[in-house]
């Protein structure tokens, strides 16, 4: 099995903790981004990460991250733990998308879109991924265990966080919904997940 991706965490993040806590073997294929133009075209989709397993290259990060999930015992087998799950990781996408379109704009274009983010969207889809985690003293997404969605869920607020995004204050997850600090901290200092990320 070989996972591509390039050297950061992004969408592979999430994948590669999952398949290293399940002790599953895969090629861990990270790319420098000007190799990128070169590999594009290889894409199904033309963008990454891609899984190449048994023949099959598998395009679109959550399909991957389900099945990694299923693959290392991170996945919820009841179908409505399943399905919060499933929520989680769809909503993440859909406001990552969003902050994704600013990457590649500069200087001012750049602060008033992430400013417009800032102002609605982006606490408005914190406040609602809050609400998904619940307020248990150890919260987890789904199945009051964890899963691929806690992974993704602290990589997503880890990125917020991390003072990367320009004009997204380092603060801005703590102030805004401290119930996700609470969970990525949570999550980070589990033992199977600080094993991967140290
Ligand atoms: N919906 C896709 C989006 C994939 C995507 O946009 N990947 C980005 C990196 S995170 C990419 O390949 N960007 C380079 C490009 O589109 O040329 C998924 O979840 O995998």
């Amino acid at each position: 099995m070989k996972l591509t991706y390039f050297e950061f965490p992004g969408r592979a993040g999430p994948i590669r903790i999952a398949l290293g806590i399940g002790k599953i073997a895969f090629e861990d294929e990270r790319f420098a981004y000007a190799d990128w133009p070169n590999l594009k075209g290889e894409m199904p989709l033309g963008a990454v990460p891609v899984l190449d397993v048994q023949g099959t290259r598998l395009c679109q990060s959550n399909a991957i991250l389900r099945y990694a999930g299923r693959l290392s015992g991170l996945y919820p087998d009841d179908l409505l733990e399943a399905a919060k799950c499933d929520q989680m990781l769809d909503t993440i996408e859909e406001i990552l998308s969003r902050i994704v379109d600013t990457m590649m704009m500069e200087g001012e274009e750049q602060k008033a879109a992430r400013d417009g983010l800032c102002e609605g969207p982006l606490p408005f889809f914190l406040d609602a991924m809050q609400t998904m985690v619940g307020t248990d003293d150890k919260p987890y997404v789904a199945g009051g265990k964890l899963s691929v969605a806690d992974l993704k869920l602290a990589n997503f607020v880890g990125m917020l966080s991390s003072g990367q995004l320009d004009y997204v204050p380092t603060d801005f997850v703590e102030r805004n919904a401290p119930g996700l600090a609470a969970h990525a901290a949570h999550i980070g200092s589990l033992p199977q997940v600080a094993a991967q990320t140290a």
